[in-house]
């Protein structure tokens, strides 16, 4: 039986997605080149530092290891100005409801993200108080495809990873699931995420009944 629901955020609560794009696209623009809205997908799930690196191979932009600390910082402020506009109505569709409906069935809900501001975003967006765990990109050494963010999140409500299942919208982020022993539940297209239990486009498409059946 699952007891535990761990929802990755962006993609799944909330699309930050278009922020980051922003935020990193502005920062691109200043150093003189820039990136797509596909080369975009490539950086979901992925950290901050391993984002900044990617996107600075694509511009063949190289830089002293100082000055990578520098640039992610100015794009993470950047990012936090947009943040700071976030309101509950910014949880994508479905989010809030199946939320309270985990808690109200007695399910743990636990956040697994790789963002440093995922606190933030919940508490903005009004879902704070429904986690009883957070696991974020401040505590996570290895980042997805490797399990430790779930895992972790499963060891902080005492579960076993046989009665989590993980809410996921990024490739890397369903393997990281399976690799840690979870069920899963795929949010987007089948021919990123063929690898999940279960397959939907979003949280208003599944109900916490549904998940029992896995
Ligand atoms: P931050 P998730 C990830 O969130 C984003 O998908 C990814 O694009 C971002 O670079 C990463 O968080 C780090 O975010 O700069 O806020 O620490 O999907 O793991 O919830
Ligand atoms: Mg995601």
């Amino acid at each position: 039986t699952i007891t535990t629901c761990i929802f990755d955020l962006d993609g799944v609560i909330v699309d930050t997605a278009v922020y980051h794009y922003k935020a990193w696209r502005q920062m691109a623009n200043e150093l003189g080149f820039d990136f797509s809205e596909l080369q975009n997908e490539k950086l979901k799930g992925v950290s901050r530092i391993d984002s900044l690196r990617l996107i600075l191979s694509w511009g063949n932009v190289v830089k002293e290891e100082e000055e990578i600390q520098v640039l992610a910082k100015h794009k993470n402020d950047a990012y936090l100005a947009m943040i700071e506009q976030m309101t509950p109505e910014n949880l994508l569709p479905g989010a809030h409801d199946f939320l309270v409906a985990a808690k109200e069935k007695g399910y743990k809900v636990v956040l697994g993200s790789a963002s440093k501001n995922a606190k933030l975003i919940l508490d903005k967006t009004g879902v704070l108080p429904l986690f009883d765990a957070i696991v974020d990109g401040n505590i996570v050494t290895a980042s997805k495809p490797d399990p430790q963010v779930f895992l972790k999140g499963a060891e902080l409500v005492n579960e076993r990873p046989q009665h989590c299942v993980v809410f996921e919208d990024a490739e890397a982020g369903i393997e990281a699931a399976k690799r840690a022993g979870m069920h899963t539940v795929g949010i987007g297209s089948a021919e990123i995420l063929h690898g999940a239990d279960i397959l939907v486009s979003g949280l208003n498409k599944i109900t916490i009944a549904d998940i029992q059946s896995i």
